[in-house]
């Protein structure tokens, strides 16, 4: 039997875009997803602390396959950072779709870290945008704040949480990934491409039920 990871004062959960669109008759619905929130909120309940990020793009962002004429939703173009899927629109800012899922129970949360809200860069990270250089601050806030242990969960393991988990862990926090507590989108080799990064950087892929009140 092994002791149960007790979450502290220096631990945080991230709770990655938990959003009407990933969820279950969203614009780029990701299976299951709506399955993980009961374990999310249990989660949730057994951290004192807890930030959200929230996807949220301006009508016309450039991973919206609708804003470049000849591209459809899952192709991949080369814009001037590198490679970028383009997907459905989604996460509009102030939309219902950029809501968080109403069964989302959070009350406690300290930050919601909004991303992607520039028009002209992605980013799945909630630590660096997809130019790899911009930065959002959390890793400042993380520290100023004294978490040093970072839990993941959400939406999608493949995308979003793999790459703020990735960055976190580069960045030195160490990184736990709470793999039942979140589902991926799983195209063109996204699963077991984040696997695999996942795995190169030594970030821990956890059960929610190896945490106490989790
Ligand atoms: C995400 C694709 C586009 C995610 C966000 O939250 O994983 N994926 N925008
Ligand atoms: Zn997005």
């Amino acid at each position: 039997m092994h002791a149960l990871l007790q979450p502290g004062a220096s631990d945080a959960l991230l709770i990655v875009d938990v959003q009407n669109d990933f969820c279950a008759g969203g614009a780029l619905e990701v299976d299951g997803a709506d399955d993980v929130i009961p374990a999310i909120n249990r989660l949730a309940g057994a951290f004192r602390n807890v930030l959200l990020t929230q996807d949220w793009h301006p009508a016309n962002h450039l991973s919206f396959a609708s804003s470049h004429p000849r591209c459809v939703a899952f192709d991949t173009i080369e814009v001037p950072y590198g490679r970028q899927t383009l997907w459905p629109d989604h996460c509009v800012q102030g939309t219902r779709g950029a809501d968080f899922h109403p069964r989302l129970e959070t009350p406690h949360a300290a930050l919601v870290l909004r991303k992607g809200f520039r028009r002209e860069i992605d980013s799945y990270s909630a630590f660096f945008e997809n130019d790899r250089r911009t930065r959002t601050g959390l890793a400042g806030y993380l520290r100023e704040r004294g978490l040093t242990r970072l839990f993941l969960a959400g939406l999608a393991f493949d995308f979003c949480v793999r790459y703020s988990s990735e960055d976190a862990a580069s960045l030195g926090f160490e990184t736990f990934v709470v793999e039942d507590a979140c589902r991926p989108i799983d195209r063109n080799g996204s699963l077991a491409a984040a696997r695999a990064g996942m795995r190169a950087l030594e970030i821990a892929c956890i059960s929610s039920t190896a945490i106490d009140g989790g």
